[in-house]
């Protein structure tokens, strides 16, 4: 065939296999190998049944998403499956491991899939903006029904061979690494008659229940214009999989191409793409590329609040073995909660069972002894956000921890090299810069301070990667990179909540506007001392020009730290994190303050001098930041 497809003939059998690494991705070379090893096999009046499958890890994953944006070149895929489908002979798809995207949709035009047990398939197309377009949306919800068709589509995670089974979209799971092998017999029962040959597009055990079927569209459809307002191809999806339900094959698969198309056209394909090759890139690190990281199998973090927290369950989901360290036993309760609740919300949605939960937190180790820190491959310190703090801690741990463990520090804004100064081994030391959530938040800063040795980077970047997270190379700058940005997004809507839009109204119009949540939800998810810390840090230095908004500083001096303490800017009722509109925020934002009266009253001043004049004592008190009720004092 060619250098990407291999056709090998075993007696009666074709055995197409894919070998284009790192992921078999179906390039315009692989299509044309696929086109003429069919071909050839369908003329070979010797070969009775074709199976295609792929190598190494992968089956397939999908489309070479290098060649969205240029000239598409024939065969294309769906004409590919179209082939496969119509072929006289029974056609297998030997899913020898992960099968995405059009590599799943190659299996569905096949007429049996028969997966190795490791296997995974998933239609993840809706991560980069777009929708399985050779014939998923329409041969799918045939087998498996709307439901559960839509549901691989719309949250693009990949199921395993079993569920698969389960499902009725995989006909055989073979428990042997021999895949070829173990399936000889099916095959060759197939040229016997034993088992017919439906090409998937004729198939209809999906389209029984029309009722469960129509609920099933309406019930997503809702859901996406709850949570999806703004995204297209999710939308897209939905109306794909309903005309799957309501016309004829042909007519569905031509509806699917034009709405393909359309997805291919869209800005969003476009940014999501981006952002698929820019996070891999973010990983490529040329100073890296002949180092090995250290070895990680034990980690310590410092602090159980709610960042340490989040941390510990990122280690303990990525399988290491987690030491928490907290100064009293109160903190360490609270920290070990912090962890637990986590795995309890797990079992409350049915994600992991009680069992599941013991087994992972007998990896779990709560401590208040820092001595317990020496076995320790690395240490992640994330206590409180205050400078003298951190050093406090790094002199300690550079007492305990062994010599060749890495330390870091989980700051969001301070100086690494001024942290690492106090140690005796500046070059161990690193950011390591989670965002909260931290057992959910993909971007990881990987913060690298000067004199950091490579080996100490390269086991950070293997955490990151280990986790599962994008790790990202940042300078240790003021703020990093995300909380640079995140600096001037708050500000703008600190001076639009100060200049009188409710911080419920600034949220909202950021959610249709396609974030997920808005920024005053996110300071309440994040925790708002930790942002008050930061400000009384640079007051003595800040610009006098510059424009400072107290509003977040009043709800902090009340203990109104967002989420963890249930107020913020929104009202958290007991074990709730959705926030509740606070009359009482409002109030306070209400409250101008006398110093914002004198400034207004000057501004004022410069069209017409001869009216606006504040008084005397109004500059006093501004000046002495007094309120009326100190006068009543
Ligand atoms: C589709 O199929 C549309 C159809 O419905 C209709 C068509 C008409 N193409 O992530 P990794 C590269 S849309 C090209 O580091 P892992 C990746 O850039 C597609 N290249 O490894 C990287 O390159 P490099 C639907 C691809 O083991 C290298 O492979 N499919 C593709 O952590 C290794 O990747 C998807 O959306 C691709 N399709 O994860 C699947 N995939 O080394 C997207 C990967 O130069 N891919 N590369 O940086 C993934 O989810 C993950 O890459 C995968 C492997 C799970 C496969």
């Amino acid at each position: 065939m060619n250098d990407v497809v291999v056709l090998n003939k075993k007696e009666t059998i074709a055995l197409i296999q894919i070998q284009n690494s790192p992921v078999n991705a179906l390039s315009h070379a692989v299509r044309q190998g696929l086109m003429e090893a069919v071909r050839e096999s369908l003329e070979d009046p010797a070969i009775k049944v074709l199976a295609i499958t792929g190598s190494g890890k992968f089956f397939s994953a999908g489309a070479d998403i290098q060649e969205f944006g240029k000239p598409s070149l024939e065969p294309q895929l769906p004409q590919i499956c179209n082939a496969i489908e119509s072929c006289s002979k029974p056609v297998f798809a030997l899913i020898n491991g992960t099968a995405l995207g059009g590599g799943f949709e190659l299996g569905l035009s096949a007429h049996f899939r028969v997966a190795t047990v490791s296997a995974k398939i998933g239609l993840p197309e809706i991560h980069l903006g777009l929708l399985p377009g050779s014939g998923g949306t329409q041969r799918l919800p045939r087998i498996i029904g709307a439901d559960k068709a839509l549901k691989m589509m719309l949250n693009g995670q990949p199921v395993s061979a079993g569920e698969g089974l389960a499902y009725g979209m995989i006909d055989r799971v073979e428990e042997s690494g021999e895949l070829i092998s173990a399936s000889m017999d099916f095959m060759l029962e197939t040229t016997a008659g034993k088992h017919p040959r439906i090409p998937t597009r004729e198939r209809t055990e999906g389209l029984q229940d029309e009722a469960a079927n129509h609920v099933a569209i309406g019930e997503h459809r809702n859901t996406w214009q709850k949570k999806g307002k703004g995204l297209y191809s999710p939308f897209q999806i939905i109306d794909c999989v309903e005309k799957a339900l309501s016309t004829p094959f042909e007519e569905g698969l031509k509806y699917e191409r034009e709405s393909f198309a359309r997805c291919l056209e869209s800005p969003q394909r476009k940014g999501l793409i981006h952002a698929f090759f820019a996070e891999r890139r973010c990983r490529k690190i040329p100073e890296l590329r002949e180092i090995e990281p250290r070895k990680l199998e034990r980690l310590a973090v410092i602090g159980g609040g709610t960042m340490g927290g989040g941390i510990a369950v990122a280690a303990l989901d990525a399988g290491l073995e987690v030491m928490m360290v907290e100064r009293d036993e109160a903190g360490l309760e609270k920290g070990r909660l912090n962890v637990e609740k986590v795995y309890d919300r797990h079992i409350s949605k049915g994600r992991m069972g009680p069992e599941d939960k013991k087994e992972v937190l007998e990896r779990f180790i709560p401590s208040t002894d820092f001595e317990r820190i020496t076995d320790a491959d690395m240490v992640i310190e994330a206590v409180f956000e205050e400078m003298e703090v951190k050093k406090e801690v790094f002199r300690i741990l550079d007492q305990y921890a062994r010599q060749g463990a890495v330390l870091a520090s989980n700051t969001s804004y301070l100086d690494i090299d001024e942290i690492a100064s106090v140690t005796s081994r500046p070059e161990e030391v690193l950011g390591l810069h989670f965002f909260s959530p931290a057992n959910i938040m993909k971007l990881l800063e990987i913060v690298v301070p000067s004199g950091l040795s490579n080996e100490v980077l390269a086991t950070g970047f293997a955490l990151g990667n280990r986790m599962g997270k994008v790790p990202v190379r940042s300078a240790n700058s003021e703020g990093f990179i995300g909380n640079r940005i995140l600096g001037a997004y708050s500000k703008v809507a600190g001076y639009m909540m100060e200049d009188g839009t409710s911080p419920y109204r600034i949220d909202e119009a950021v959610r249709d506007f396609g974030y997920p949540i808005g920024p005053f939800q996110m300071f309440d998810l994040a925790g708002g001392d930790i942002g008050w810390a930061n400000r009384k840090r640079k007051a003595t230095t800040r610009d006098p020009r510059e424009r400072y908004v107290e509003i977040a500083d009043r709800l902090c001096e009340r203990g109104w730290f967002g989420q963890k303490t249930g107020r913020g800017f929104y009202f958290y009722e007991e074990g709730s994190r959705i926030g509740i509109e606070d009359p009482e925020v409002l109030d306070i934002i209400d409250m101008y303050g006398i110093r914002k009266i004198v400034e207004d009253i000057e501004e004022f001043s410069v069209e017409d001098p001869f009216f606006w004049k504040p008084s005397e004592l109004l500059k006093t008190m501004a000046a002495q930041g007094q309120t009326f009720e100190d006068l009543n004092l």
